[in-house]
């Protein structure tokens, strides 16, 4: 059975726009996933630690039949092959970070695979891409995305890379 599911994608070390392009293009290819959405590439200014470049950051919707962990390892690994290094402090730069944000139907508090994503509703990086590929989606405890948008209340990143059509 597949299941939509939203990851969110940020990147602010090694060329952050080809990483994120390049990345969504492998999600598309992954096994048992079908990529369906992706949304324009924003900027942003680094959330925690500010001596770090601009991020580089987008959402994309697939379909996969692979369950949560599963999806999980799979985008761990994809990190991994962007040279993704774990040794810095939280919040460090990175060339490629990868969040499951929603995965239909499921809720978790599991500190290792948290669902919905617990920063979701407080990263204007999450949600105006959000919104902008899935404008109804409705987060389970959290509401609809325009609602959360309101309740942050932080203006639209700017965008770096519109939505390519042809996705
Ligand atoms: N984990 C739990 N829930 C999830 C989930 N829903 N999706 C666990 C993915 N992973 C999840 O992640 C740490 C652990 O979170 C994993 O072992 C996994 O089991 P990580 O990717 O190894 O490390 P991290 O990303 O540094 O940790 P963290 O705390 O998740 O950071 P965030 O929340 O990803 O934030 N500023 C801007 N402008 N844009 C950004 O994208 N990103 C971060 C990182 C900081 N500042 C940013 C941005
Ligand atoms: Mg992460």
């Amino acid at each position: 059975m597949s299941h939509a599911v939203f990851i969110g994608l940020g990147s602010n070390l090694s060329d952050p726009i080809q990483q994120v392009t390049q990345s969504i293009k492998e999600l598309g290819t992954l096994k048992n996933c079908t990529l369906i959405r992706a949304s324009s590439l924003y900027e942003t200014p680094p959330m925690g630690p500010q001596d770090q470049p601009n991020y580089v950051n987008a959402v994309v919707e697939i379909e996969t039949e692979l369950s949560p962990q599963a999806l999980l390892l799979t985008l761990q690994t994809l990190e991994n092959q962007h040279a993704r290094t774990r040794d810095t402090g939280k919040w460090e730069a990175r060339t490629l970070d990868l969040d499951i944000l929603h995965y239909e139907g499921v809720q978790s508090t599991d500190a290792t695979l948290t669902l919905p994503h617990s920063g979701l509703h407080k990263r204007n990086f999450v949600l105006y891409p959000l919104l902008e590929i899935s404008p109804h989606l409705n987060i389970p405890n959290l509401g609809k995305i325009a609602q959360l948008i309101e309740q942050l209340n932080e203006p639209i990143p700017t965008i770096v890379q519109p939505k390519s059509l042809d996705k």
